[in-house]
């Protein structure tokens, strides 16, 4: 061997040895993202997709967290998009969290294993068009059977999301995930969201709060951060705005670490409640940057016009939202 040649593999084998022992490098962050203004459903998005993925359930153990840590087992259900296959464990995929509302349940967007509802059919046709990378998509419940207060249980429920739910689906399915260690699932939390809708929405907050280490993307939906006190979006915007903030600095972390897409209805009865919270929020742009395109800041606020309470909103917040995320 010449003494290039030498030189030459002393050094692939010196850097090889340095990557081999550094610490992870954060992978490069995504630099593109579609638009954040709202856009309608296209149409057809609520047919049948030709290639469509498939809605399987995943039991786990939890506790309660807004009580006496009583044990309890429960299910979630889970959204493998088409192609998914268990054994291809190089292809890894984002995860979604998507919590229902008040009085709901965790088969309210998906139904159960193997139903096809509208929700079902919208997330087909956005990996079959190509809005997305295929991802999955759980729904869980805030729900349990040891405490009646959706209060309570959203707020705690981050708790279980980092705990049992994540080590759970993410243990289980292809995910960046590379172990459910609290290290490892802080270190994939850019390809982790998690949403919902009205109290879900509520729960958002409190996960933006309790696991902002464990999370990178949320998408609050009709409802307005609880982190304060009840209804403090509208009664407290400043200070409620002011705590979001705080919560930011004190896990040590800036405007690049997360982002929020948040949206509801010019109907909703949660549209007078977010838009003074959201905008004491833009006010504080050292932390919470709006921007028309997650490029230029980490906050949206998409408005449905004439959109309502309801489920209709929902599909159209998850639409417009879910392609920003990830990466
Ligand atoms: C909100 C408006 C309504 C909100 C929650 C609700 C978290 C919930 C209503 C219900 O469950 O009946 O702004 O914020």
């Amino acid at each position: 061997m010449n003494r290039i040649a030498k030189i030459l593999l002393a050094g692939l084998l010196l850097a090889t040895g340095l990557t081999g022992c550094a610490s992870k490098e954060p992978e490069p962050r995504k630099t593109v993202f579609p638009d954040n203004a709202f856009q309608e459903i296209p149409e057809g998005y609520f047919d049948a997709a030709e290639n469509g993925g498939m809605v399987v359930s995943i039991k786990y153990d939890t506790k309660n967290y807004s009580g006496d840590e009583e044990e309890f087992e429960k299910t979630a259900y889970v959204y493998l998009p088409y192609g998914y296959d268990q054994d291809d464990t190089e292809k890894r995929y984002n995860v979604f969290y998507l919590m229902h509302g008040g009085g709901g349940s965790e088969k309210d967007f998906f139904g159960g294993v193997l139903e096809e509802t509208d929700m079902k059919k919208l997330i087909d046709n956005m990996i079959a068009n190509g809005d997305m990378e295929p991802c999955i998509v759980v729904t869980p419940s805030y729900n349990n059977p040891y405490n009646g207060d959706a209060t309570a249980c959203c707020k705690y429920f981050a708790n279980e999301l980092v705990n049992d739910l994540i080590p759970a689906v993410e243990g289980t399915y292809n995910t960046y995930t590379e172990n459910v260690k609290s290290s490892g699932i802080k270190d994939s939390r850019m390809h982790r969201a998690f949403g919902g809708f009205s109290m879900g929405s509520a729960c958002t907050w409190w996960v933006f709060e309790y696991a902002l280490e464990e999370v990178g993307y949320f998408m609050p939906i009709s409802g307005d951060s609880w982190c304060v006190e009840q209804t403090g979006g509208l009664n407290k915007p400043v200070e409620t705005a002011e705590y979001m903030r705080q919560i930011v600095l004190d896990y040590g972390m800036t405007k690049d670490d997360f982002y929020i897409y948040s949206g509801t209805g010019t109907n909703d009865i949660a549209y007078p409640n977010m838009n003074p919270m959201i905008d004491e929020m833009k006010k504080l742009d050292d932390v919470f940057v709006y921007c028309d395109n997650f490029k230029d800041g980490n906050l949206y606020y998409c408005i449905r016009e004439g959109g309502w309470h309801d489920i209709n909103t929902i599909y159209r917040i998850v639409y417009n939202g879910l392609p920003k995320f990830f990466g």
